[in-house]
């Protein structure tokens, strides 16, 4: 045990009446909720990059975070794992998730950082052991380090792309022998700048052969998990590939990679993105294509991707009420892609955040599944779409053209009368449940 976390212990549920701030008052693990517990619907993670590697700084200061394990030396990132898993334990958190250069120090070179990384991935794995929180995810950084300024697997230097390429391979590697349920890419450069100085459609060839070449590797090596891809429209290029879901969706099946990848859904991406978080996870569901979300949100006046925790209910229950609908999380989880403010110092802000986030999220999930028992809006979605169960228009759809439905038209004087889309209706319907 390391002594960070003082004496903070094992946070319980203690219910809305509850005034003690480190203690769940929504998120009790257990609760069953249609016929499974939040646990298992919710299967929150905590993401490693933010509240271990991240050193507070922003773009007008530096470091705020004073952590006994920041450094490059390698005992200093066991220190991290150690402390990394005191949290994933006080939290009682199922699951996790890292970037490479999160977990282990840079090396000189790709074999001096592989063998960094497979020192950390022992050290885990003997630390999962005896922890009862299992890796949702692993994922590479190819954005931070100055070598992937020009883009990973869309730089014009091909040695990056090998670089990327084998840089992946280590990361699905490390993710697979962690048991991990999920491999994530993110492509923060894969976009450019400029078009003056960029080749987009070559870019988006190797961007779909780098994909395949992940793909092939998962089934060689017997991944079970799910591929997925991130989307987010900008930042920190200024245009990103990955734009949306819609976009991802075009790419994954230009490339023929549809049923193979799926995606990761991020609620501050979406609003980047001039979206909804709903709208995103609506879009891939549609697809077929949902499989697991970050849960954050942005600051609606900077702009940016702020990441902070979730703390608005009626956001988040829209979002569950789409993953509810399309059947819940598979592989997929809950990552709090979140990270606390760089003036919240001390260790019991970093808990605090997330207990804060789960209990935010628990409270959207028992409202999402409230709706969906209570069955209001698919009541008013299906009469809206009722008249297409006819025959007559079961027909037109299938088989119609534009001279026999004009025919039709004509013959029996079809004149559509507006009816009402009971916006108002239905969102005080929501209002009931959040
Ligand atoms: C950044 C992304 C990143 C991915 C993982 O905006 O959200 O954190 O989730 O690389
Ligand atoms: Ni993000
Ligand atoms: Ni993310």
């Amino acid at each position: 045990m390391t002594d960070f976390f003082g004496s903070l212990s094992k946070i319980k549920y203690e219910g809305p009446d509850s005034d003690n701030p480190l203690a769940f008052h929504h998120y009790n693990p257990d609760e069953m909720v249609m016929g499974k517990s939040l646990k298992d619907h919710l299967r929150f993670a905590v993401a490693y990059w933010h509240s271990f590697a991240w050193e507070g700084g922003d773009p007008f200061g530096g470091r705020t975070f004073d952590r006994p394990w920041f450094g490059d030396e390698m005992a200093k990132a066991k220190l991290k794992a150690d402390v990394a898993f005191e949290l994933f334990d006080l939290l009682g958190a199922p699951f996790f998730c890292f970037h490479d250069a999160d977990v282990r120090p840079e090396g000189r070179n790709f074999a001096e950082s592989l063998s960094n990384l497979n020192e950390i991935v022992d050290y885990f794995e003997e630390k999962m052991e005896s922890s009862e929180t299992k890796l949702l995810w692993g994922t590479a950084n190819m954005f931070s380090n100055r070598r992937f300024m020009s883009g990973a697997s869309t730089n014009p230097d091909p040695d990056v792309y090998a670089y990327s390429a084998a840089t992946v391979k280590s990361c699905m590697d490390a993710t697979f022998r962690l048991g991990g349920q999920n491999y994530v890419l993110w492509g923060g450069r894969e976009g450019y700048e400029t078009l003056l100085n960029t080749d987009l459609k070559k870019e988006l060839d190797h961007m779909g052969r780098f994909l395949n070449m992940v793909v092939d590797y998962k089934h060689k090596i017997g991944f079970k998990g799910t591929i997925l891809v991130e989307p987010k429209p900008q930042e920190p290029s200024k245009h990103q590939y990955d734009f949306d879901a819609a976009t991802c969706i075009g790419f994954l099946r230009k490339y023929g990679l549809e049923g193979e990848v799926k995606l990761n859904l991020e609620q501050g991406h979406a609003i980047l993105a001039g979206h909804s978080f709903e709208h995103e996870i609506a879009v891939a569901a549609a697809d077929g294509m949902l499989g697991s979300i970050d849960m954050n949100r942005n600051d609606y006046q900077s702009g940016w991707d702020t990441d902070q925790f979730p703390n608005n209910t009626p956001e988040v229950a829209l979002a569950y009420y789409h993953i509810l609908k399309s059947g819940g999380f598979t592989t997929g989880g809950t990552n709090f892609d979140a990270k606390v403010r760089r003036q919240s110092l001390d260790p019991e802000d970093l808990v605090a955040a997330h207990i804060g986030g789960m209990d935010i999220c628990a409270r959207g999930l028992k409202a999402a599944a409230a709706m969906l028992e209570d069955g209001g809006l698919e009541k008013a979605l299906s009469e809206r779409y009722a008249d297409w169960e006819t025959d007559v228009n079961k027909d037109m759809l299938a088989k119609g053209s534009l001279e026999s439905i004009t025919e039709r038209v004509l013959n029996e004087d079809i004149n559509p009368q507006p009816r009402s889309g009971r916006q108002e209706i239905l969102e005080n319907l929501v209002n009931r449940f959040v």
